[in-house]
């Protein structure tokens, strides 16, 4: 099998070629454009001979048309991921998020290659804090910002690639990802980046807004099973009963640094800030029998910051300009 992995050199991408390197005996290829949030080094130390890199466009046609003939699987990770950076400037979301899925959907649909599509619970909105309720995959979507809005229009894409053309696809939407090689943009990295430089956290607004927090490692081995086992044209919501406000996350990772755990900072919020996510994943389990392994949040946390704190190397680099855009907003 030889698996073509776009944004294989982002946080879950990475994750998910280590994951089908030392799970299966599958050769990847990786095309990434190396943006801001692309790194070499999350690929660091994987085997040579199974293991291919093209540094590319998901939105260059000959380039992907080339690449898709020469696999047996494509799996589309790469996207524009980050939400404030979508209230900031939209533009290269719709580039990459819809024109680079159309590019790859044209590229499979020519050369008949089973395609995996990556995909997040944003698209189904929100959810009121005090409701019971829990996306499923027959949720309507509603999505609130440019980020999802245009992840929204990929998935809808997919369905009717699929409908109107036979292309062989299948979905995935996860809930909020955390774990080593992500980037300090994101909630989990930047408040134990701030920490570990002697600085404060920030939490938008009050803090009460929830996420469902996966482990990346738990994504990857759902995604493995989909592309293995799932069902062609269907669409599987992954997450692990993570539930947890923004507020306790920050405080949980105070603790685990050793500082009080009410040494944060409220700073601006998130405009159209969606309140609530939470993921019904029993179809996954019940139909592919899949399981996450970390159950339990503050140990995959702990093991988190470690990685952070051994890493510096990594993530150094990153760091001032991404807070000097925070700080332009007031973040
Ligand atoms: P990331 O920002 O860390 O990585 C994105 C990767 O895509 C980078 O390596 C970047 O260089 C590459 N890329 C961007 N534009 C490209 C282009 N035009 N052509 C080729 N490569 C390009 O993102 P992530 O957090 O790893 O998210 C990966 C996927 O998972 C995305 O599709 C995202 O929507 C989805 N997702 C993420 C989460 C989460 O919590 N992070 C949750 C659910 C779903
Ligand atoms: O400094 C911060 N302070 C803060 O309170 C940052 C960066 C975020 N937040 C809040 C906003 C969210 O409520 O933390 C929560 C998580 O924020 P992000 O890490 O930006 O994630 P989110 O907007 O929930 O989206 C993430 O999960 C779904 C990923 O970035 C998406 O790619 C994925 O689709």
């Amino acid at each position: 099998m030889r698996q073509l992995v776009t944004g294989g050199a982002g946080f879950i991408g990475s994750n998910y070629v280590r994951h089908v390197l030392a799970h299966t005996d599958h050769r990847v290829t990786v095309v990434d454009k190396l943006t801001y949030a692309g790194n070499r080094a999350s690929l660091a130390g994987l085997p040579d001979d199974r293991l291919m890199f093209v540094q590319g466009d998901v939105c260059d046609a000959p380039l992907v048309g080339d690449l898709v003939a020469d696999h047996d699987l494509v799996v589309h990770f790469a996207a524009e991921s980050h939400n404030d950076n979508s209230l900031r400037d939209p533009s290269p979301f719709l580039q990459t998020n819809l024109v680079g899925t159309y590019t790859l959907l044209e590229a499979v649909r020519a050369h008949d290659v089973r395609y995996h599509h990556i995909s997040t619970d944003e698209v189904y909105g929100d959810l009121e804090l005090d409701d019971p309720a829990r996306f499923t995959e027959s949720t309507p979507y509603n999505p609130s910002s440019p980020y999802s809005a245009t992840k929204a229009g990929s998935d809808l894409l997919v369905r009717a690639w699929v409908r109107s053309f036979g292309v062989r696809a299948t979905i995935s939407n996860c809930s909020n990802n955390y774990g080593p090689f992500q980037h300090v943009e994101k909630f989990i990295p930047r408040q134990i980046t701030n920490v570990l430089d002697g600085g404060r956290p920030k939490l938008y607004g009050a803090g009460a807004n929830v996420r469902d927090w996966i482990h990346a490692d738990d994504h990857s081995a759902a995604v493995l099973a989909i592309v293995e086992r799932g069902q062609l044209g269907e669409t599987y919501l992954i997450g692990a009963d993570g539930e947890r406000d923004n507020r306790q996350v920050v405080e949980t990772i105070l603790t685990l640094l050793g500082r009080p755990a009410d040494d944060f900072d409220h700073v601006n919020d998130r405009a159209g800030h969606d309140l609530r996510y939470a993921i019904d994943w029993s179809k996954l389990r019940d139909e592919l029998g899949w399981r996450p392994r970390y159950a339990d949040f503050g140990e995959g946390l702990a093991a988190t910051i470690g990685w952070y704190r051994a890493n510096a190397d990594w993530w150094r680099p990153q760091k001032a300009a991404t807070e000097a855009k925070y700080a332009e907003a007031g973040q």
